[in-house]
């Protein structure tokens, strides 16, 4: 049975309280729709995370749910899939950077709902967290889930638990150059396996220190997952990911200081005092998620105008036609959306 405590959040000083060092901090990540809300419901035994059927992603925003398994307190990260329409996953790597800068990670659950083959998407992320985090032992807290079990179809060889936990597992190991040897499977109905899972990331050393990456080799990773060959289109798209990441990096930093500021000076503060301060703390994250909507909008517009020049180039005559350029991929590589915290 597991016990729950309230939903804590990012820099969220009373959950920091709660934060001893025994808390088993467990970011849950995959693509979209892979099921990872609905496994943290089942990990605490209630619906507190929002899940549904949405291609355009369900959860937009990064949450951590505090559940015991095997008499340890594991907080459970919950956040927008790798995929999302309005999150890209690089923002939302920036956000698990500003939490996990200044504390442990313990684990990564990595999901997928396709026994046959990993997505993309899991690639992404395997490929995000190796740059992201500087553990020797890295692999060894990571584990690889096999979500929606019940969809398996045992007679079919290719598509069943043993399929996923050997080939595929190790033509992603190859893939991602990883070492993942933690798999297990689960469905709505079983989630023991998880458990066990997590049981075991205690024993392993967690993932090592964060690393912050320079946003070049972010962006260029993730124009070569996208297919973006050299040329003028991977230009913009690798500048604008920079930009973009140096501006999240920029107001999630400044959203952390004034956080923690507010709490440090409210720490002796009286309920009322408290209250008060938790709705400034909100004010002002309401202020930064206003901010980067702004951002947003301009560079839908910047995107707009590019598209349009492109396209105006391609209507040209032939001999003054340019190189040929492939249009900039429109995947979850460039969506960007409002980046969201919630306290
Ligand atoms: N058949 C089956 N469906 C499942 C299972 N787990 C989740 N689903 C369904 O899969 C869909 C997506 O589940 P979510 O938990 O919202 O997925 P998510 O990964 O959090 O999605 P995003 O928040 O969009 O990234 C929902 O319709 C769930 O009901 C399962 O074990 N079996
Ligand atoms: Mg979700």
């Amino acid at each position: 049975m597991s016990a729950t405590v309230a939903p804590s959040a990012i820099v969220n000083m009373e959950n920091e309280v709660v934060a001893t060092p025994d808390v088993l901090n467990i970011v849950v990540w995959g693509e979209s729709g892979e099921g990872k809300s609905t496994l943290i419901n089942l990990l605490l035994g209630q619906e507190v995370a929002a899940t549904g059927k949405n291609p355009a992603g369900v959860t937009k925003d990064l949450r951590s749910y505090d559940v015991m398994i095997g008499g340890r307190l594991v907080r459970l990260w919950d956040l927008p899939g790798a995929g999302d329409k309005d999150v890209p996953a690089y923002r939302t790597m920036e956000m698990l950077g500003a939490v996990f800068a200044d504390r442990p990670v313990g684990g990564l659950l990595l999901l997928s709902s396709n026994p046959e083959r990993m997505p993309l998407g899991a690639q992404l992320v395997a490929q995000m967290w190796d740059m992201s985090f500087s553990g020797m032992d890295k692999w060894a807290s990571v584990v690889l889930v096999g979500t929606k079990s019940d969809k398996y179809d045992e007679d079919d060889p290719v598509a069943d638990v043993n399929n996923f936990k050997g080939p595929v597992l190790a033509e992603f190991n190859k893939t991602v150059d990883g070492d993942i040897q933690k798999v297990c499977t689960c469905n709505r109905d079983d989630v023991s396996e998880v458990k066990s899972m997590i049981e075991l990331l205690h024993t392993e050393n967690g993932m090592g220190e964060y690393q912050q990456q320079d946003p070049s080799r972010i962006a260029a990773m993730m124009c070569d997952l996208n297919g973006l060959p050299d040329g003028e289109a991977r230009e913009a798209e690798m500048a604008k990911i920079i930009e973009q990441i140096n501006a999240d990096r920029n107001e999630l930093q400044g959203a952390i200081d004034r956080l923690r500021e507010g709490a440090q000076a409210s720490g002796m503060a009286s309920n009322e005092g408290h209250a008060a301060e938790e709705e400034n703390r909100r004010r002002e994250m309401d202020a930064v998620v206003d901010a980067m909507r702004e951002q947003h909008r301009q560079e839908v517009e910047r995107l707009e105008g590019l598209i349009l020049e492109q396209a105006r180039r391609q209507a040209e005559p032939p001999q003054q036609a340019q190189p040929q350029q492939q249009a900039p991929a429109f995947g979850f590589c460039i969506q960007l959306g409002p980046l969201k915290i919630s306290i």
